[in-house]
This record gives structure tokens, C-alpha cells and sequence, in this order.
């Protein structure tokens, strides 16, 4: 035990006094960030490897390092590391799904799966009241070995995943139809050129029409949210990614459907958070994987860092909390897994409540009245307010570990569960 209930209760006492100074309402914040629903990765349990071929190749230029014991092997596993990763994460979230994490009693190819196969998933998702999202698994395949999935040259190899992309759609709308709550189904290719292209728009025209035959089907909105997921490059497509922020930003506008925004998908100097209010004065809604790239799309777990503070600042800033679906994009191999889950889930939370603590109208006013000085000045005394505080007492509040009693948890589950893999 980190602290007594009252000494937390005390400590959010006085934070709150220090918040209510500025005009923030520490409740307030509490309550909105409670109903917001990260979706979490499934493949952070498993280094990505799902049930389809979990002992073949990783493909796309996705790499997972590092062999901390514990993986999980199977369905059941995958499903108790993630009741207990929920465990330790206030509020009620959503799970991300990978093609790759069906189950089947025998080889299933990835054009002919069906929801029958995610009825297990659908099942678990139901009892805990949780809502699920989906993701076609382009790669690790042997017809995605060249790199190139639906912008390839040839159109066999296209329709191939034109189908796969076609069968996701309808597992995302069976969930959502199931659980009453939209499945974002999330399109990410990895096809690219490791070398200089010598026709940068052949597969680009490729990849809209797959595209289009894909999304031909108009489904329910209630049912399936459909996203594209951009990158700038990837292991093995260095030179060249079809597509691209320029691709997907103008083929999401047009067909109207969701953009997603990785933050490890970008230039290193370029700012994700800032592309938010652009994006959001044009678009309904989007997708997040929040990830972490150390000097490339390393997809580290996320840290507490400015980027992800100003990826939760400008969510909150453009009220788009319900308009923004905020997934989770890493795999660490190196450390213990659930823990990866949590830390960077609870990061995600925490950096969010920082930004609901804000005090928005007195730094607007500010900067209307044209008094920056007092902008700034206000802006790095918000860096040592008693954010902790207000964290510890809301996961207190919501019947989870506070601190490090998260790890005293994870701790147990290992020995008890993780350490007999
Ligand atoms: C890859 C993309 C993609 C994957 C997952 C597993 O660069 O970020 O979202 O990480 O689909
Ligand atoms: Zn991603």
C-alpha cells in the first residue's frame, strides 16, 4: 500500500483548492475523463503474433524486440493478461483487434474469415460490457512478402486483400451490431518501396480503387467506423509508402470516412498534436494509435511526454473527446507485458486528466487580450501543479491500485500466472 485512503483523500483536498484558484473544477474533469474509452491493442500481450501462424515470420516491417518471458500463447491466455491489464485501469475500455486473432479449429484464410471465428472475442468483449475494433491484418503473409498488399501490380494478389479487407468490414459490423457500439475498423497497409519508385502513382490510383471495392458496401455507421492509417515510411519501404498522410488525408475527405493518426508515423520533428485542430474543423471524427517512436516508429510504450501531453491538450482544447477514438499503437517485448499495457494505457488517462485540469478560459483570455507573458507564465506553473494528486485520487475513486501498487499486482500475476509459460 502506496499511501492510506485518507492521506490521498487529504492531497486531493488541497489540489483541488490549488485547481479551483484557476477556475478548474477538479469533479468536473474527473467525470468526463470517465467516460472516456481507450481502445487497447491486443497485440501488445503477444509481440503481435496472433493465433493464425503465431510461430511464422513478422512481416511489414513490424518488429517486436526483446524476449521477456510470459507471452500469451492462446485465446484464454490473451483474455486473462487483458482482465487484468482493465483491472488496473480506471474507467471502462474498448479492445483493439488484429484478423490474426481469430480462432479456428483448423487454417482459415485471411480472405474467408467471418465473425463466427471473433464469437469468443465478441462473447468476452459482451460479459465485460466492452466494446471491440477491428483491424485487417495486412502482412505477415506470405502474399504480403514483397511488401505489397492492395496497391500491388497484381490484381490476384489485390482481390486478395480487397477480400480480407471486405470480410473485416463484417466482423466490425457484427460487433458493433452485437455491442451497440461502433467498431472502428482500421485500414494499415505496409506496401512501399525500400528503394526510389520509378512511378510513385501507379500503385497509388491501385490503392484507391482496392480502396473503393472495400468500402463499395455502405454499412451502418452505428455498426462500423472505417479508417485509413497513414505512415511516412517503414523497415523496407524507406523510400516510398503508397500510403501516405497526403493519400489517405484527401481519399478520407473524400469518401468521408476516418483518418488515423500514428504518432509514431511522422517525421520525428513533426508535431501529431498539432495536425488535430486542422484535421477536426474538416473531419467528424478520427483515429488514434498513440505510440511512441525513439528516433523511428519504434512503437516504445507510451511515456508521460510532452507529445502525448499535447496530443491529450488538443483533444480536450477542440472538445473532441467524442469525436477523437483514441487507440493504443506498441509493442515492448522487453518487459513485462501487462505492465507495458498499463503503463502506457494509464499514461494516456493521466495525460488526459491533465489536460481536463487546465484552466482553458484563463489562458485564452490571455492570449485574446494579447497578454502572452502571462501566458507563458501560467503555462509552465500548470507543469508543477499537483496533477498526482488528482490522479491518485480518481483511480482511488474508481476502485483501482494507486502508484506502484500496480506492479505489486503485476507482480503476482506473474508469479502466479506469467512465470509457468
Ligand atoms: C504499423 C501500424 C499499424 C500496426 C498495427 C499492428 O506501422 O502502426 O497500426 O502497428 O496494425
Ligand atoms: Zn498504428
Amino acid at each position: 500500500m502506496i499511501m492510506p485512503e485518507s492521506r490521498i483523500r487529504n492531497a486531493y483536498g488541497l489540489a483541488q483548492e490549488r485547481y479551483a484558484a484557476l477556475g478548474v473544477d477538479t469533479e468536473t474533469a474527473m467525470a468526463r475523463l470517465r467516460k472516456v474509452a481507450l481502445s487497447l491493442h491486443c497485440w501488445q500481450g503477444d509481440d503481435v503474433r496472433g493465433f493464425e501462424n503465431p510461430d511464422g515470420p513478422l512481416g511489414g516491417g513490424i518488429a517486436a524486440t526483446g524476449n521477456y518471458p510470459g507471452k500469451a500463447r492462446t485465446p484464454e491466455e490473451l483474455r486473462a493478461d487483458l482482465d487484468l491489464v482493465y483491472r488496473l485501469l480506471p474507467g471502462t475500455h474498448r479492445l483493439n483487434l488484429h484478423a490474426i486473432y481469430l480462432e479456428a479449429d483448423r487454417r482459415v484464410e485471411r480472405n474467408a474469415i467471418e465473425p463466427r471465428h471473433f464469437a469468443a472475442w465478441k462473447d468476452w468483449a459482451k460479459a465485460n460490457r466492452r466494446g471491440l475494433d477491428f483491424n485487417p491484418t495486412c502482412f505477415s503473409h506470405p502474399k504480403s512478402a514483397d511488401g505489397f498488399t492492395l496497391s500491388h501490380r497484381d490484381a490476384g494478389i489485390r482481390k486478395f486483400w480487397v477480400e480480407h479487407c471486405i470480410a473485416s468490414r463484417r466482423i466490425g459490423e457484427y460487433f458493433g451490431m452485437e455491442l451497440g457500439t461502433p467498431a472502428v475498423t482500421n485500414i494499415w497497409i505496409p506496401d512501399g518501396y525500400k528503394d526510389s519508385p520509378a512511378d510513385r502513382r501507379a500503385p497509388r490510383e491501385r490503392l484507391r480503387d482496392s480502396l473503393d471495392a472495400i468500402l463499395a458496401e455502405k454499412l451502418d455507421r452505428r455498426c462500423v467506423l472505417d479508417a485509413v492509417e497513414p505512415k511516412l515510411f517503414g523497415i523496407g519501404s524507406e523510400s516510398y509508402v503508397a500510403g501516405s498522410m497526403d493519400f489517405y488525408l484527401a481519399y478520407a475527405l473524400r469518401r468521408n470516412i476516418l483518418l488515423t493518426l500514428d504518432s509514431g508515423h511522422f517525421h520525428p520533428t513533426e508535431s501529431v498534436a498539432d495536425k488535430l485542430s486542422s484535421l477536426l474543423i474538416f473531419m467528424d471524427e478520427l483515429l488514434l494509435h498513440v505510440s511512441r517512436g525513439v528516433r523511428w516508429d519504434s512503437d516504445h510504450v507510451v511515456a508521460f511526454n510532452d507529445d502525448l501531453q499535447a496530443i491529450a491538450q488538443e483533444i480536450v482544447r477542440n472538445d473532441a473527446l467524442e469525436r477523437v477514438h483514441i487507440g493504443l499503437d506498441y509493442f515492448d517485448a522487453s518487459i513485462n507485458r501487462v505492465a507495458a499495457w498499463t503503463i502506457g494505457a494509464r499514461n494516456t488517462l493521466r495525460a488526459l486528466l491533465m489536460a481536463l485540469l487546465e484552466p482553458q478560459t484563463m489562458l485564452r483570455q490571455f492570449e485574446l487580450e494579447g497578454d502572452l507573458t502571462s501566458r507563458l507564465a501560467l503555462q509552465e506553473e500548470l507543469k508543477s501543479m499537483p496533477l498526482g494528486a488528482v490522479w491518485d485520487y480518481y483511480c482511488q475513486q474508481e476502485s483501482v491500485p494507486v502508484g506502484m501498487d500496480c506492479m505489486q499486482v503485476i507482480r503476482e500475476y506473474e508469479k502466479k500466472e506469467l512465470a509457468g509459460r
